[in-house]
């Protein structure tokens, strides 16, 4: 239950990736708000995400829906850092490589340009930052979360999406996509991120 009084009953879960949908009305079911999509607004336009940092395009988003919707906005711009890539792809996770691939052909891509990393070498990092916007005031809220692992040498597992097939997490043996959801939802960067909001909202309000 919420704590302090709300002024909200809905929240817009801006993004178009469905498997990151997925993921966040699971992380946010125990909200006692009503979860919107993008899905409820068919005619919106999809924003550009120009900005270099993962803040600032979740702002970027976060704002662009708000501003079409009148919604509070939840947005996140997540994606994979790997160390022997210098922290490609990044923020350019989405396009890695080609906008045009399909998710395992992008996996089996990142997989290609570290094809003679040994395991050990192979350390990565997934990063979630979320930013909240309200539609009463141009304050934002940003949150985020981490998740440390590595690099399989071969993509394995068919659950999630996008990169979890080649990504091990930290304190496990098999890859995101081969892990129980229950399992990526209790650990994944977005679950981390996802546990600050759900505090935020216990105590706060969104104005
Ligand atoms: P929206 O902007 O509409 O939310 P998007 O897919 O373009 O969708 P991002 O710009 O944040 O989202 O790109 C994040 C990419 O990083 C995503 O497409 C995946 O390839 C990857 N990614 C992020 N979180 C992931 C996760 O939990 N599992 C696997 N891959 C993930």
């Amino acid at each position: 239950m919420l704590n302090a009084p709300n002024p909200f009953s809905e929240l817009l879960i801006a993004t178009h990736n469905q498997g990151k949908l997925k993921e966040w009305q699971n992380l946010l079911a125990g909200l006692p708000l009503t979860l919107r999509t993008l899905r409820d607004y068919p005619a919106c336009p999809e924003v550009v995400e120009s900005g270099a940092t993962f803040a600032a395009n979740a702002r970027i988003k976060a704002e662009f829906y708000r501003d079409f919707t009148r919604l509070p906005t939840l947005a996140d711009d997540s994606g994979l850092e790997v160390r022997a890539l210098d922290n490609a792809p990044g923020v350019f996770s989405a396009r890695y490589g080609d906008a045009a691939f399909t998710d395992a052909e992008r996996s089996r891509y990142l997989l290609a340009q570290i094809r003679d990393v040994p395991m050990h070498a192979r350390t990565a990092r997934f990063v979630c930052v979320i930013t909240l916007a309200s539609p009463l005031s141009n304050h934002v809220e940003t949150f985020s979360g981490v998740c440390e692992g590595s690099i399989a040498m071969v993509p394995r597992g068919t659950k999630g999406f996008g990169y979890d097939p080649i990504f091990i997490p930290d304190g496990h043996t098999q890859t995101f996509a081969e892990l129980d959801a229950e399992i990526k939802n209790r650990i994944s960067h977005r679950a981390r991120a996802a546990r600050e909001v759900c505090a935020y909202f216990q105590s706060n309000t969104l104005r």
